[in-house]
């Protein structure tokens, strides 16, 4: 799950790689002057730093942990700068729709999911029937988070979560709220938490949850005692399909509906500005010259929003299930690209069935 900076990115935002090449490239610059410089030397989090002795002891109240282990870790845990230039980095700008679409809905990823889809049937399909969420989402999200778990974020977690929860204090308590779950999840699992990778924020394995949503939604879907999703792509099925199943996925009820639009008063109707949580009445949308592309009720209450397609505007009424993806990832137009993609992959699929 992407929450790289969610309170930093409109909510029309994108959670793009905007920063990704400059990483590399003072990742490289750095690597460069490391050969020569021995100021250049990693920064570990050792007693030295104020920060790490109170987390200790939080560690040992809270969830009783001996100091010296939590020491130990977080003495070979490494500051890395390349991490706090990408959290701070602001997205250069946001992009339209058109053009976030086409990074995520490509030929590709579409035949990678279908793949993706034969591998696991049986998975996806035990999924479906178990936590009422329909293969394809599942499907898309890890197609969309990781390219199907081909991307998984090659930090480790435990200097991720170091590195923000302790030198970055726009959202250092978040962060370290994760570390601590990471270290309770870690003890848990019986995994190392020095060898285990993920996003620069932390963000961990085919579906990209952070700790806290590991441990609030992830499952032993393979039932072998392990709730595995960085290496188990069964286990990540099904805590996908949990956390839809938790935030209240309705199986079936379908997420987006178009409208075409006319009149003066249309653009009053749009509730986005008003935030992900903002809803109109489909009768007060009607009356404001919105024309849903399909049969809704008039007390219903969705979200309605536009996006540039390039060459024209769309308009769309979101239902309870778009809502219910921007948990995974707060943005509507992820949430749209999901929706997408899923029904894109769902076709094929079916084409080639017959
Ligand atoms: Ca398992």
């Amino acid at each position: 799950m992407s929450l790289l900076t969610p309170s930093l990115l409109p909510i029309m935002g994108i959670k793009m790689p905007v920063s990704f090449s400059t990483v590399c490239r003072q990742g490289a610059i750095a690597a460069l002057f490391g050969l020569f410089s021995p100021v250049l030397l990693a920064v570990n989090y050792t007693l030295e730093h104020p920060a790490v002795q109170p987390f200790i002891d939080e560690m040992q109240a809270e969830h009783g942990f001996a100091p010296a282990y939590v020491q130990t870790l977080l003495a070979d845990a490494e500051r890395k700068d390349s991490i706090l230039t990408a959290i701070s980095t602001p997205a250069e700008r946001v992009r339209p729709w058109h053009e976030y679409r086409a990074i995520f809905i490509t030929q590709q990823r579409i035949e990678r999911g279908l793949a993706f889809w034969d591998e696991h049937a049986e998975a996806l399909a035990r999924a479906e029937q178990e936590y009422g969420v329909e293969a394809e989402i599942i499907v898309s999200i890890i197609g969309v988070e990781t390219f199907y778990g081909g991307n998984k974020g090659g930090h480790r977690v435990i200097d991720a979560l170091t590195t923000l929860g302790f030198d970055y204090p726009p959202r250092a308590d978040f962060f370290r709220r994760q570390l601590k779950s990471f270290l309770v999840l870690t003890r848990e699992q019986q995994m190392d938490p020095l060898t285990l990778t993920g996003s620069y924020a932390g963000a961990m394995g085919f579906p990209q949850f952070i700790p806290s949503s590991y441990q609030a939604f992830a499952v032993d879907f393979d039932s072998d005692g392990k709730v595995d999703i960085w290496n188990n792509p069964v286990d990540a099925i099904g805590s996908v399909a949990n956390y839809f199943r938790e935030h209240k996925w309705q199986a079936g009820a379908g997420v987006a509906v178009p409208a075409a639009v006319s009149g003066e008063r249309f653009t009053e109707g749009l509730t986005l500005e008003q935030g992900l949580e903002a809803r109109r009445a489909v009768a007060e949308l009607r009356a404001l010259g919105w024309q849903p592309a399909a049969q809704l009720e008039d007390t219903l209450e969705v979200m309605a929003y536009e996006f540039d397609a390039g060459d024209q505007m769309q308009y769309w009424l979101g239902l309870d299930n778009l809502y219910v993806i921007t948990r995974y990832n707060r943005s509507v137009m992820y949430a749209m690209v999901v929706h997408q993609l899923a029904d894109l992959i769902r076709e094929e699929r079916e084409k080639h069935a017959q």
